[in-house]
């Protein structure tokens, strides 16, 4: 059985893992604590960090144990201005090593916080001093990128995560209030039935890169988790969101899950959708349902026009009831807050792009594909207008089998990847990115912004991201200009899938 055909099964599967983890004792209560994050420390060119075990009170009856910043997970939001040089003092009162990722930052590899970057390590009960300039400007992250392997203990697992925003220079929009939101789950577990509920399960999109046949060797263990919050609080935990009719307010959504690509709706109200991964979008189109995979951040204003109370979490009511959410209550509203599941889940990046004048998708004849038994026909890598160089990069999982993780490989190698993947200062390139496997996968590149140019062969322009959904048997294609010479990691967010062999070490010539 694999991931699809479980999710075939629906709730009674899910429900059977549930019970397995005592998660129906949860009981959602009201709680006094303090609801999300708003209201970042002041401002200060001097940051400490200090990573050390925490107490996480998702609910009165649900409180977890983990690693996490300055007491809280997550940390505290990071307001950091553009182009003003930043010291963070890093204090790691843990007992192993650890690194701090900047997430979406252009900053030199020596202080991106990264292993395979040569970043130096925070060393356990020691202290190191990450000094960067900041930018580009808008919503970036922080988070461990310390290896987990096996041990669910370590790394995105934990509670070491928070926002980081960068002010621009200039005023991004006008909005009332602004909200940071990120979204989790916790106490994750090993499976080898995947309870897949991505936000890249839509079965009519075209699937490009499905192999002929397809490699049915029994699935390995995969990582997943039922109990969910946003912030620091299970839905109806804590406080709500409070806003008053006619008010724009900014919300700043994070994925911070190590694990899975997740949807986020709210009950009678639309987003307009300002920024992908904190770069302003050039079409702010207004949508339904947001997607973000993991690591991917959407920044999103709702015109607060539809008094009441509601529920701002995920659509799937496994997910929301389980903790995804958080209630948006006007003043004076008394009613109990209300959910309604939106139209439409649709998600696609293209929607916030330029449009591409004259541009026709590809037609894919999927039965084709089904009835053929020979290797699908290779279909052209789409042309560069802008002269960029192709790359491309061939992913695929090998199932491990009961017991064993799956692993995964680049270009049919895995993991380092040395030499292979050469960069020259000033040139222009196309990662097209072909997903061999049955999975949707955040991809992320550090250290570099990419143009979103193609996704499967759909072509946009003007959509600036640090991190890719590529859904699964689908492709992508993106373009950067190589400007930001040092070792660049190359990798899927999903902790589980990068720590078995789902990177690739970007090097300059
Ligand atoms: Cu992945």
């Amino acid at each position: 059985m694999n991931r699809r055909d479980l999710l075939k099964l629906g709730p009674l599967a899910f429900a059977a893992a549930a019970s397995n983890r005592a998660a129906a004792q949860m009981v959602m209560l009201p709680g006094p604590t303090a609801g999300p994050q708003s209201t970042p420390p002041a401002s200060s060119s001097d940051i400490t960090l200090r990573i050390a075990p925490v107490t996480v009170e998702l609910a009165p009856d649900r409180i977890l144990s983990t690693i996490g910043y300055n007491g809280t997970s997550p940390g505290p939001v990071l307001r950091m201005k553009e182009g003003k040089p930043v010291a963070v003092n890093v204090i790691n009162d843990t007992d192993t090593p650890e690194y701090v990722h900047w997430h979406g930052f252009l900053i030199p590899s020596g202080v991106d916080g990264v292993e395979e970057e040569n970043t130096p390590a925070v060393p356990a009960h020691g202290s190191r001093t990450y000094q960067f300039t900041p930018a580009p400007s808008g919503s970036r992250w922080y988070h461990s990128h310390a290896m987990a392997l096996s041990d669910l203990h370590r790394g995105t697992y934990t509670g070491q995560f928070g926002f980081v925003y960068i002010e621009p220079a200039s005023n991004p929009g006008a909005y009332d209030r602004e909200f940071f939101l990120a979204l989790r789950d916790w106490e994750p577990f090993y499976t080898t039935q995947m309870i897949d509920m991505d936000a890249d399960e839509d079965p009519n999109a075209p699937q490009p890169e499905r192999p002929a046949v397809l490699n049915t060797a029994p699935n390995g263990l995969e990582v997943n988790s039922i109990i969910y919050s946003i912030n620091d609080k299970a839905l109806g935990a804590g406080e709500p969101i409070r806003v008053t009719a006619g008010q724009r307010v900014l919300f700043h959504f994070l994925n911070a899950s190590a694990i899975e690509n997740r949807r986020i709706a709210l009950g009678g109200h639309k987003f307009q959708v300002i920024a992908l991964d904190g770069n302003p979008v050039p079409n702010p189109a207004l949508v339904e349902t947001l997607s973000l995979g993991a690591g991917e951040r959407v920044c999103a204003i709702v015109e607060m026009n539809n008094p009441g109370n509601w529920i701002l979490g995920a659509p799937e009511d496994l997910i929301r009831n389980a903790g995804l959410g958080v209630i948006l209550e006007y003043a004076n509203q008394h009613k109990q807050p209300q959910w309604i599941t939106p139209a439409s889940l649709a998600w696609d990046y293209t929607l916030f792009g330029h449009p591409v004048a004259g541009a026709v998708a590809p037609t894919i004849n999927r039965s084709s594909l089904f009835n053929s038994s020979a290797a699908p026909p290779s279909e052209p890598t789409p042309q560069s207008p802008s002269g960029a160089q192709n790359i491309d990069m061939i992913f695929e999982k090998v199932p491990g089998g009961p017991g064993k993780f799956n692993t995964f490989t680049v270009n049919g190698k895995s993991n380092p990847h040395d030499n292979e993947f050469v960069l020259h200062q000033g040139q222009r390139y196309r990662l097209t990115l072909r997903n061999r496997t049955d999975d949707g996968h955040p991809l992320h590149m550090h250290r570099h912004q990419w143009e979103l140019v193609d996704i499967n062969g759909k072509p946009t322009s003007g959509v600036i991201k640090d991190t890719v959904v590529v859904p699964y048997y689908g492709r992508a294609a993106v373009e950067f200009t190589a400007n930001q010479p040092g070792l660049t990691l190359f990798h899927c967010h999903i902790q589980a899938h990068m720590d078995y062999g789902f990177k690739a070490l970007f090097r300059y010539a």
